[in-house]
């Protein structure tokens, strides 16, 4: 069983990466009880500092070793690294909590998002690690587990608009020295995506599969089937890269078993945790990714019956993809671990 102290050592793996450094930034922000931070990352960054709390703390390499003391180990340096320091991390006593897609799907490991499933956390024991769900999948279940309760989903049909800042720190920097060179007709280069993706749209997030998806699209359906604790609920997904910096938005469409009008869709969203229902279009009041950015919360606005079937909604979903989609979502589920 996890200790309770009042204060922990927490390692941040992958801690000078696009999702790490946030994770730092929130520990600080919501003033986790950290005793100490460790900050782990390759061999590259030995040497470098990151700030936590107004203080320079070093990087350290990333090695089996590394987590001698440590209490919580938050990961964000990719699948294969989870794979291989998650269990080292374990068995060194720290509860691991996993940003990667390594062990979503594994049934022993509890895939939280703290609005929706709190009670799985309590499953951690098995492998001392909790997974942290895809961005697109956290901001989609924070809006439909409200919804769900009260009308039961049979149906998604999801379309994502992700932001550069998912695919990390190299391609935010693509975004902008393609956009750059454009606009000062020079030749563009692409290191990152296998097209240009300024002032373009990619219909192509992480790898084809055999069944003509995308690996983002097939978690998109899989992990909100674990989330929700309902396989009933059919899900669909087309996952688009969009020349964004920072938040994904999502079209989502949904069919109920019990009917909701919009009004009471609007109602029941307006009180459910971490959604704020902006939703006013006669103002032009609907969520935007440049507004969006640097919030916790899930934006939800643009809520219409679909008119095409008898209990069909739409929605626009917006949340910060480094946040409330990775760091934030990972920090909430410490505080309830301490709790
Ligand atoms: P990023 O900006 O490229 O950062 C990658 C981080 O991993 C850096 O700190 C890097 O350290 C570290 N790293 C890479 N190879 C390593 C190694 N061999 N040993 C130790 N550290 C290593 O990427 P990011 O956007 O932060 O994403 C990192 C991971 O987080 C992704 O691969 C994914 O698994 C997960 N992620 C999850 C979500 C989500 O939806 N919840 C969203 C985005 C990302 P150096 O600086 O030293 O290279
Ligand atoms: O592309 C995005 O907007 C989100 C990216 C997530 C991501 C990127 C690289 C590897 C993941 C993830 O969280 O599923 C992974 C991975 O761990 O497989």
């Amino acid at each position: 069983m996890f200790k309770k102290k009042d204060s922990y050592v927490v390692a941040v793996v992958g801690a000078t990466g696009a999702v790490g450094s946030e994770m730092i930034e929130v520990l600080a922000e919501r003033n986790f009880p950290v005793s100490e931070l460790r900050p782990l990352a390759s061999e590259r960054s030995e040497g470098k500092t990151v700030e936590f709390k107004g203080k320079n703390v070093k990087v350290q390499k990333l090695t089996a070793e590394s987590f001698k003391g440590v209490d919580i180990a938050l990961f964000s340096a990719g699948a294969d690294r989870s794979l291989e320091f998650c269990p080292a991390a374990a068995a060194a006593g720290a509860v691991c909590i996993d940003n990667s897609s390594a062990f979503r799907m594994d049934p022993v490991v509890p895939l939280v998002v703290p609005e929706v499933n709190p009670h799985d956390i309590a499953k951690y024991t098995t492998k001392g690690i909790i997974a942290n769900p895809n961005c697109s999948t956290i901001q989609m279940v924070v809006a439909l587990k409200p919804l769900h309760d009260a009308a039961k989903i049979k149906r998604v049909v999801v379309t994502t608009f992700q932001s550069v800042s998912g695919t990390g720190a190299k391609a935010m920097d693509e975004l902008l020295d393609q956009t750059k060179a454009l606009l000062s007709f020079q030749e563009v280069e692409k290191k990152v995506y296998p097209h240009q993706i300024a002032f373009n749209c990619l219909p192509h997030i992480d790898k084809f599969i055999e069944n003509g998806y995308t690996k983002e699209e097939m978690k998109m359906v899989n992990e909100t089937n674990k989330i929700m604790g309902d396989d009933s609920i059919r899900v669909t997904a087309t996952t688009v890269r969009v020349p964004v910096f920072r938040c994904h938005s999502e079209s989502v469409n949904i069919e109920t078993e019990k009917k909701l009008s919009a009004n009471e869709a609007r109602a029941i969203l307006s009180t459910a945790p971490g959604v704020v229902l902006y939703d006013d279009p006669a103002r032009n009041v609907y969520p935007l990714a440049i507004d969006v950015a640097g919030s916790d919360d899930t934006y939800v606005g643009r809520i219409r019956e679909d008119e095409s079937i008898p209990n069909g909604l739409n929605m626009w979903v917006v949340a910060d993809n480094l946040r409330k989609g990775a760091a934030t979502n990972a920090v909430q589920i410490a505080e309830y671990l301490i709790k």
